[in-house]
């Protein structure tokens, strides 16, 4: 298989980390995005001391929010003399805030989650897939979720936020037909990462009872979906994707004993 180009964001953690390491170990080249560089060279140090490369990732502290903040990455990385294509793109970055009901909610929470589930998303797709179209072909992977198909008590905000992802993934299925970019919606059900510390702002044992009581799936469970949609023949496309744990029949059903 000839070398592809991967660009992950939100990669210092989760299914982002977890789609790293995966491409890495398949000998693929990354640039991998996130606030928390400090993050993100340690995965450079220890998947360099696996792989015995190094030069094959590139590291970037970035805040999809931040538009300014996402051109100058993709300046930088053209400097440094890298060539002006992609070819898989994984839109990963990602978090939910809270389980407040509606009339509870807070405008901080909803304006982080959409500013970065939505906005996020949009702003670096608009800069990789213009590159994409113009090389002839790519990947684009969206990470959405099984929130954004069902809704759930608490969920409101978030839950529209990944249904935005996949309406999203939808139209671009339709606008990038014939430029022989392809794209997959990946929904995942329960995983275990961050995602609930990060919604419950540090809760640690919160977050735990989110996942006691059966076997969630793992970052490395999802990121395996994504290498297999990535490196199909060209002329497959995985559109969409829901993966969830065997215990999870629907977001709000989980056998849990
Ligand atoms: P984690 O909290 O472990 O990882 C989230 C990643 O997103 C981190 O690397 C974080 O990096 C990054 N991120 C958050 N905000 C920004 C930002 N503004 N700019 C750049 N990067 C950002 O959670 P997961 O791995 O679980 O989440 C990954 C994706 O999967 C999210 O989109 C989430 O909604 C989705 N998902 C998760 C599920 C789950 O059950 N865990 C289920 C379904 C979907 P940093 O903080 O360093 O910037
Ligand atoms: C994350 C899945 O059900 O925890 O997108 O909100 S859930």
């Amino acid at each position: 298989m000839d070398t592809l180009t991967v660009l992950i964001t939100g990669a210092s953690s989760g299914i982002g980390e977890a789609c790293a390491e995966v491409f890495a170990r398949n000998g693929h080249k990354l640039i991998l995005w996130a606030r928390r560089i400090d993050r993100l060279n340690s995965f450079v140090q220890r998947a360099s001391s696996a792989t015995g490369q190094r030069d094959n990732i590139l590291v970037q502290s970035v805040d999809v929010r931040d538009r300014a903040n996402v051109q100058q990455a993709i300046n930088s990385w053209l400097k440094q003399g890298n060539a002006e294509h992609i070819d898989v793109l994984i839109n990963n970055a990602g978090l939910s805030r809270g389980l407040a009901p509606f009339h509870e909610g807070s405008y901080e929470d909803w304006d982080e989650m959409i500013d970065t589930n939505i906005k996020g998303l949009i702003n670096v797709s608009r800069e990789i897939i213009p590159m994409m179209v113009t090389g002839g072909g790519g990947t684009v992977v969206n990470i959405a979720s099984i929130a954004g198909r069902q809704a759930y008590r608490g969920g409101n905000v978030y839950s529209t936020t990944k249904a935005a992802v996949k309406m999203l993934s939808d139209s671009l299925q339709i606008d990038l037909n014939g430029t022989g970019v392809r794209v997959c919606n990946v929904d995942p059900g329960l995983v275990e990462t961050e995602f609930s510390e990060v919604r419950f702002r540090g809760d640690k044992e919160r977050a735990a009872n989110v996942y006691k009581g059966y076997t969630p799936l793992s970052a490395m469970d999802v990121a395996d979906v994504v290498y297999f949609v990535a490196t199909r023949p060209r002329h497959v496309a995985i559109q969409d994707v829901l993966i969830t744990p065997t215990d999870q029949a629907s977001v709000n059903i989980v056998n849990k004993h």
